[in-house]
């Protein structure tokens, strides 16, 4: 009986995804034109090379390279590259943008022309370790290598691509037959991120005021026109990265009309069933990733709208955009029984919580459902809807009560995921988060999970950030200071000057994609200590 029903659910959840247009068109091109009109200027900074740098292998370092400063730029500008043939330059610090360079003749004159190869990284590592034959799973064209035939000397050239990062190899490439230097080069960087607008107290511990100034820093490089996740990759729009991002905005650059610009998009963009799409693009015209579908991402859209009109009080864009949230909640429910449980089984959307792998979803979905009623019927409150949502109150005790009782062992007291009864920490957390467990419960149950062998961890910060929001649920101050310390301080320890997509203390190798160059080392996702850090000044800045 029950697969009969989650079938029949099944069908209804595929088809309000596939349903005729529910926003019609021209609302959506409405949309769109707000969308447009909230798109944030960007701001350029002409930048130089700070050094020219060698490589060293290092067991100890980060990924097992680090670079070590052996000259000023200067020097470049005057050798003879066809004898140097490759040199390494550090920019000092992360940065998004267009690299240009000149080359003048040495000696002789060109007859023929020159083939330099121009790779750019965000952390040693990406320079130093092979990329071909390539083997990560995700595509080789975003590693950010290009190769530039240089024809006439003596004019500026600018690499069309963007690049996101703070070293450059340069190698020319087979033999030049003339001599020549690479002359002036510089770096366009740009954000539209504008100027932090919050302050830290004075007598911040050092290594809080450095976290924070990284996920600053991180939050910069990742505000282009949409909230982007990661500058190098994916260089797009998603739905948690921008949750997050707008959290951390709100402790820094203010910049809410991003916020705007991204919701409407997003909204614009949904399925002709109404579900928002976990990711879009703005060129060469906005449009989403149609394939996918996220639903933990749909529902987190809703949290963003709440916490936009937290944020700002524009009552007229949440009340615009809330058919779309009714429309989240709606999708997610198709997968929920009358028994109250979401049917992880048999719902084909993909549900992302993080990049571990193994990860059990099934009880972290259970409370991510709940929690997005609970916030969407925050939503309908703050804007005099409720009657709209009578229904919500209900189903959150039901699903609640569903949660106790298949999801939580009360005698060991932890949150269990799926048949294989697996203990995660995202499973305690997506219970608290969603009032399933109490304080103490809760509390009782991270602290037994995180000191038991073979608990599943988050392998990103993205994961990690529910951790701590968990912990702060559950008045467990000191431990969420010391966790975020431990977390966030140890990738500046290991030399981050932006956070990394995927981190775990124990493996810098990590890598949701088969091979480590790959992942993005600038991934707004990790900028979130900038809000615990700001929201919570008592247990962080003490
Ligand atoms: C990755 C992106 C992004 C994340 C998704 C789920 O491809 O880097 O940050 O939101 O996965």
């Amino acid at each position: 009986m029950k697969k009969i029903l989650s079938l029949v659910l099944c069908v209804m959840a595929i088809s309000a995804v596939r349903a005729d247009d529910v926003y019609k068109k021209d609302v959506r091109a409405r949309w769109l034109e707000i969308a447009e009109a909230s798109k944030p200027e960007l701001h350029y900074e002409t930048v130089r090379p700070a050094a020219i740098v060698k490589a060293v292998q290092d067991a100890a370092a980060y990924q097992g390279w680090r670079y070590e400063k052996t000259g000023e730029p200067e020097a470049l500008y005057s050798a003879n590259f066809n004898a140097q043939r490759e040199v390494t330059l550090d920019f000092g610090r992360h940065l998004v943008g267009y690299f240009t360079f000149h080359v003048k003749e040495l000696t002789n004159c060109q007859d023929a022309p020159i083939r330099l190869k121009f790779t750019f990284g965000e952390v040693p590592a990406e320079l130093n370790v092979p990329l071909d034959p390539w083997k990560a799973g995700l595509n080789r064209a975003w590693m950010q290598d290009e190769v530039v035939t240089v024809t006439n000397v003596g004019q500026p050239i600018t690499i069309p691509r963007r690049v996101a990062f703070r070293y450059l190899k340069i190698e020319l490439m087979g033999h030049s037959s003339w001599d020549f230097a690479l002359d002036d080069m510089w770096f366009k960087a740009q954000s539209s991120a504008g100027k932090v607008q919050t302050q830290l107290q004075p007598s911040c511990p050092d290594i809080v005021k450095r976290i924070n100034e990284v996920g600053v820093a991180t939050l910069h490089e990742c505000m282009q026109t949409v909230y982007e996740d990661g500058p190098k990759r994916d260089r797009r729009l998603w739905v948690g990265d921008m949750y997050l991002e707008s959290l951390a905005n709100r402790y820094s650059f203010r910049n809410n009309l991003m916020t705007k610009r991204c919701l409407y998009l997003f909204a614009a963009l949904a399925t002709e069933g109404g579900v928002v799409i976990s990711n879009c693009f703005e060129e060469p015209k906005p449009h989403a990733q149609d394939i996918s579908v996220c639903l933990t991402y749909s529902l987190l859209w809703n949290s963003s709208l709440l916490e936009y009109l937290i944020d700002t009080d524009d009552r007229t864009t949440a009340n615009d955009l809330w058919p779309v949230a009714l429309k989240q909640v709606e999708a997610a429910l198709a997968f929920v029984g009358e028994d109250g449980l979401f049917d992880r089984e048999h719902c084909p959307l993909w549900l992302f919580f993080d990049w571990r792998d193994g990860l059990d979803v099934t009880t972290p979905m259970q409370g991510a459902t709940i929690f997005a009623l609970q916030q969407t019927y925050e939503l309908a409150r703050r804007l005099g809807r409720e009657s709209e949502v009578a229904d919500y109150p209900k189903l959150i005790k039901r699903m609640t009560a569903a949660a106790r009782k298949h999801c939580f062992d009360a005698k060991r007291g932890v949150a269990l995921s799926g048949p294989s009864r697996q203990l995660s920490i995202l499973g305690q957390t997506w219970l608290i988060k969603s009032g399933v467990l109490t304080k103490k419960e809760g509390a009782r149950a991270l602290r037994t999970a995180l000191s038991t062998e073979g608990c599943v961890m988050p392998g990103t910060p993205y994961g990690t950030h529910y951790l701590i929001d968990a912990m702060m649920l559950c008045d467990m101050q000191e431990e969420a200071h010391d966790y975020l310390i431990e977390y966030w301080g140890g990738m500046v320890r290991k030399g981050a000057d932006t956070y990394w997509e995927a981190y775990d203390p124990k493996d810098d190798f990590i890598c949701p994609y088969g091979y480590h160059p790959v992942n993005s080392s600038c991934h707004a996702w990790g900028c979130t200590p900038v809000y615990f850090i700001h929201r919570f000044p008592e247990v962080f800045q003490r």
